[in-house]
């Protein structure tokens, strides 16, 4: 088995400092950890990423922190100006907003392009110093778009074909990528990968569109599987591997007794109330406003539900130093303190809005005792929360309305209530419907998406993505083999 080398923005745990010489170290929680943890351990390999700190990296802190890992860890520094342009700046002020269509987010300030380059190029040189030439190199997602052509450019990797990426976020249409200055600069940098997935049917179509309208030296030929692309004398495959989550490891924790008493005190605080959760980071993707809208206008429109339900909105703290993103929670607050200022009673408070991260327990908790799930965002990758709340409900019950727009709607589209976050009023019918819903229903859907989340779980997605990459490895080598021995591929 070959060397796995994981590569993404960020390590699996974040350092931070708290004072001259103090540090604290937290790890990266999620099943995307856990499942390549594993992997990493048994196969050996590297994960090469950013701690999460600009400027020089604490020696000391840094073995401290990794020291047990099972895996070796390679830090890649970032200055504060860097930090800024590639991170705060093209990933998340470019490339985040386009590639969620939208573009009216975007601000393409062409400094921040170049820096992009500059930190992929820093990347790319910690992989040419770990990695060797049969190495799995697995990328991670849009921050290190220009990693595998910054490795070409050093004439790394150039016989055997492993250098991979996975997109989290979604791929755009082309007539939203056609806006990205850089368009066709970071196609052909995609195009260096071997392999490249997405997370959904959609994202591969558009990703292929793209690649039509705009790389006219490139030929893309449509397989069953894995579609193929002919471009500079290299072929490259293109894939969708949805992402899952580590269903038992949600559905055990949910059992537990501290969820389980945590979830019915939930419950007891808000007496013949059904209700409704989102949790989210704080950022505009995820449609927040738009939700608390929808919440709105059904209990102007259907008196029914005043007084029977209670919508609790977690938000995240994210990115809270991009200036978009301070508007945007000025904007929920404001909409929560409508909401509650319209409608509240003595004894009802219609909107329970948190802004903070939850614990396991708690998050878990919210899972389980929330009777319906309310997931709009007007676009995501896949949308992990819809997966999650699907794997707490232990009882089989509990009703998920869910983005139309989501990755996950392509797994659960047949049982959720799809909505699209942009029609408000259609929104509020579907919290009625869900509202309305019987048991019988509710539990006969939840049953059936449960058993499409827990098959197709991290660990299938893990497997399935290293098994498409080590299918072009053999394949690759194989043909090494007899360009060797003078055979005619
Ligand atoms: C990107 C893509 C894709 C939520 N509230 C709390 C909390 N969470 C956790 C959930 C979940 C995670 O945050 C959010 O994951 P999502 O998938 O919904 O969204 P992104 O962070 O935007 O992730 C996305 C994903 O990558 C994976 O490929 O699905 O489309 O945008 O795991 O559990 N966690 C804690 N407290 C909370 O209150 N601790």
């Amino acid at each position: 088995m070959n060397r796995l080398i994981v590569v993404s923005n960020r390590l699996p745990f974040a350092l931070d400092s708290t004072g001259e010489d103090l540090w604290t170290v937290t790890p990266a929680v999620g099943g995307l950890v856990s499942a390549i943890e594993p992997v990493l351990r048994d196969r050996g390999g590297t994960w090469i990423g950013w701690p999460g700190i600009a400027g020089k990296i604490p020696e000391e802190p840094f073995a401290q922190a990794t020291r047990n890992a099972g895996y070796k860890i390679v830090p890649v520094a970032l200055s504060e100006t860097e930090r800024d342009e590639f991170y705060y700046g093209y990933s998340n002020e470019v490339i985040w907003p386009l590639f969620h269509d939208l573009q009216n987010f975007c601000n393409f300030d062409p400094a921040y392009w170049q820096a992009y380059k500059q930190v992929n190029v820093r990347f790319a040189d910690a992989i040419a110093r770990s990695a060797r030439p049969d190495d799995f190199i697995w990328v991670h997602d849009y921050h290190l778009m220009y990693v595998a052509q910054a490795l070409r450019e050093r004439g790394v990797s150039q016989d055997l074909s492993r250098l991979t990426f996975f997109l989290h976020i979604p791929f755009p249409p082309y007539d939203i990528f056609a806006k990205l200055p850089q368009q066709q600069r970071l196609l052909r940098a995609l195009l260096q990968f071997d392999l490249l997935g997405f997370q959904t049917r959609r994202d591969v179509r558009n990703f292929l569109q793209c690649v039509r309208r705009v790389m006219s030296d490139a030929k893309v030929v449509p397989r069953r599987e894995l579609q193929l692309i002919r471009f500079e004398k290299r072929e490259i495959r293109v894939g969708h591997f949805p992402i899952g989550i580590d269903f038992n490891s949600f559905e055990n924790s949910a059992r537990s007794d501290a969820v389980e008493q945590r979830a019915q005190r939930l419950r007891v605080t808000f007496p013949g109330c059904q209700l409704i959760l989102g949790s989210d980071r704080l950022d505009y993707s995820k449609g927040i406003p738009e939700r608390l809208r929808a919440f709105r206008t059904a209990l102007e429109l259907h008196s029914e539900l005043r007084g029977h339900v209670v919508l609790i909105q977690i938000v995240v703290p994210s990115r809270v130093e991009i200036p978009k993103y301070h508007e945007f929670k000025q904007r929920i607050d404001r909409l929560v303190g409508d909401i509650n200022g319209r409608f509240s009673t003595s004894t009802w408070l219609p909107v329970q809005y948190h802004f903070r991260s939850l614990d396991r327990d708690d998050l878990l908790a919210h899972y389980r005792g929330s009777d319906i799930a309310f997931v709009t965002p007007l676009k995501d990758g896949m949308n992990l929360v819809a997966k999650e709340y699907c794997a707490c409900r232990i009882e089989q019950d509990g009703v998920l309305i869910l983005s139309q727009f989501a990755g996950a709607a392509e797994q659960l589209k047949p049982d959720a209530l799809l909505v699209n976050p942009y029609d408000i009023e259609q929104m509020a019918d579907a919290i009625l419907k869900a509202f309305q819903m019987s048991q019988a229903e509710r539990s006969a859907r939840m049953k059936r998406m449960r058993r499409v989340v827990r098959k197709e779980n991290v660990f299938l997605w893990v497997n399935s993505f290293l098994k498409a990459g080590a299918k072009l490895g053999a394949r690759a080598e194989r043909l090494v083999r007899r360009r060797q021995v003078g055979v005619a591929p």
